[in-house]
């Protein structure tokens, strides 16, 4: 049986008292809160995606029926269960089921193939996998059989399909018994959910978040954010991300009875004819995003009128490309700097232009505590670059069960490294400049350079190899591998690219670009520093451009 969930990932008790005596934790929990939405809102619509339109009082009801229905099947209070159901409603009705029945979803993103699907079960050691039949030409029932034929996924029982289930059980064939289900909340403090990190440094890492701190940290949003329940939020980016579920999110929605509504691509032709029909007022996108989407609206037919607030993060808007932004759409911008460890800075609403365009907004909360340091961890003054750490009410103090990681990536009076550069400005605004580790922000998914290195030298051809990062006008980064052949007969790139997706992972991870080169000159830099030598190849490469 998979180990039990540490109860919080500690915040010391004089935090745990801070934050309660603040305000900031209330005791709250998913179950209970979702359970309160659904009948104060009862009538109200909570999602709407494709042809489906449900109520607050009907999501609920799926919910408690497709708890019991888990629960029935033999998933046991505290298991994990991995969750992968692209932008469709069954994502939202999943999710409130796992809340009601004490399990603890894994979020993963559709993108995401067996390497990433294994990690998860492996790490999270869950129980369970509930996807669904095809997506986006995919049939993840394929992941779903590579999943069980592997030798080392023990405390995998269970999968689940919404849809068409082949062998597996249909989601929609559970036979519920309402009377397995919790009788009581879970304690506020426990682990609600495990987040799935940007894996700056290898695989992705799980982010344990408690229902207190979560709840807190879109509950604060939703005021910064105007989110009421005349709120219309469209899902435009993955549903399971951190930024459109809990910045204010989908989540910030259920709790203020808005409505979520799900678009199955952020591509504008999809996205616009959503915006007119139910009326959309707020929305979250990344930067390449909203430049496309500000060229869309030049020239589309569709009313945007009800557009209120868009906003963009996940990766830096430069100045000039808010401007544009705010000149193509009839919209209020705001930045969002946010993570899945925790700390999310917005813009505010009033903020004077200057503001909005030149920075990633301030912290949530009065107790998000912000240090930009040096390399020897001293404090830099306010208006120069130094290395962002913090600690707060909603950023965690730990990873799930990565003892190596927590010991680099957490002080040891519990502030978590982020490997963000900023600078800070006067009244706590944030500028992003870079980033001390070396992944790829392509287009606000975080893909790690040494990651992509352990594929490609898995290579038969591929002799060593190196990932790096190249500014990219439309992705604002993209993946450049060098690579070292081995042998006389060099691959050519798309069969690289080609090779990688035998490699069972997602998408966005293979690289973007392939320059084949002699040698990596090592003498230069030192044998050891992977870190200088990417640094060299990017910089030599871009010389040349
Ligand atoms: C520059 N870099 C940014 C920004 C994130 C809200 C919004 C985004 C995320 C997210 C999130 C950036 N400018 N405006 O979880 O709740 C980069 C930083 C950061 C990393 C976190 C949310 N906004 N970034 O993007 O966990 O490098 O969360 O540390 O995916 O994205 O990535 P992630």
């Amino acid at each position: 049986p998979p180990s039990p969930l540490p109860l919080s990932q500690t915040w010391p008790p004089e935090f745990v008292a801070r934050y309660r005596a603040a305000g900031h934790w209330r005791g709250d929990t998913f179950p209970a809160m979702l359970r309160e939405r659904a009948q104060r809102f009862a009538t109200r619509t909570a999602v709407v995606a494709g042809d489906e339109r449900w109520t607050y009082a009907a999501l609920w009801q799926r919910a408690e029926q497709l708890a019991a229905g888990l629960l029935a099947h033999g998933l046991q209070p505290g298991d994990r269960v991995v969750v992968q159901l692209g932008n469709t409603a069954h994502f939202y009705a999943v999710v409130w089921a796992l809340f009601r029945a004490g399990l603890v979803p894994v979020y993963a993103l559709a993108a995401h193939r067996i390497t990433e699907i294994a990690h998860f079960v492996r790490k999270a050691e869950a129980t369970a996998y509930i996807t669904l039949d095809r997506l986006d030409g995919y049939d993840h029932r394929l992941l779903a059989r590579e999943l069980q034929a592997l030798p080392d996924v023990p405390t995998l029982r269970h999968v689940l399909i919404a849809g068409d289930a082949a062998e597996f059980t249909a989601l929609a064939a559970l036979q519920g018994d309402a009377a397995l289900l919790p009788a009581t909340d879970p304690d506020p403090q426990s682990v609600a959910f495990l987040q799935i990190s940007g894996g700056s440094t290898g695989l992705s890492k799980l982010i344990p978040r408690t229902h207190d701190d979560y709840i807190y940290s879109f509950r604060a949003s939703n005021e910064i954010c105007g989110i009421t329940q005349d709120s219309v939020y469209l899902v435009a980016l993955p549903a399971a991300h951190n930024f459109p579920m809990s910045s204010p999110g989908a989540f910030g929605v259920f709790h203020a009875g808005g409505t979520v509504v799900l678009s199955p691509s952020p591509s504008p032709d999809v996205a616009f004819a959503l915006i007119a029909r139910e009326r959309v007022t707020d929305l979250g996108l990344v930067p390449p995003l909203a430049l496309l989407w500000a060229q869309a609206a030049a020239t589309t037919q569709h009313d945007l009128s009800s557009l209120r607030v868009l906003q963009v993060g996940g990766a830096k808007l430069t100045p000039e490309a808010a401007r544009r932004v705010i000149a193509g759409l009839p919209v209020k911008l705001q930045q969002v700097f946010g993570m899945a460890e925790g700390l999310v800075n917005y813009t505010r609403l009033d903020d004077d232009e200057d503001t909005l365009l030149t920075t990633q907004g301030r912290p949530i909360s009065p107790d998000d505590e912000v240090l930009v340091v040096d390399d020897a961890g001293q404090p830099v003054p306010d208006g120069e670059v130094g290395y962002l750490l913090t600690r707060g009410p909603y950023t965690i103090r730990g990873y799930h069960n990565e003892p190596a990681a927590n010991a680099r990536s957490f002080t040891a009076d519990g502030f978590y490294r982020t490997g963000d550069m900023v600078l800070r400005k006067p009244g706590g605004y944030l500028v992003v400049q870079g980033r001390a580790h070396d992944h790829i922000n392509r287009a606000g998914e975080k893909v790690s350079a040494e990651e992509v290195e352990d594929h490609l030298l898995a290579h038969p051809q591929v002799f060593d190899v190196a990932v790096v990062s190249i500014p990219d006008d439309y992705l604002g980064e993209r993946s450049c591998a060098f690579v070292i052949p081995r042998g006389d007969t060099r691959p050519r790139p798309p069969e690289i690219k080609a090779w990688m997706r035998t490699r069972g992972v997602a998408a966005f991870k293979i690289p973007d670009q392939i320059v084949f080169v002699e040698a990596f000159d090592i003498t230069a830099v030192g044998k050891t520093s992977r870190k200088e030598l990417r640094a060299r190849l990017r910089a030599e490469f871009l010389s040349q451009q």
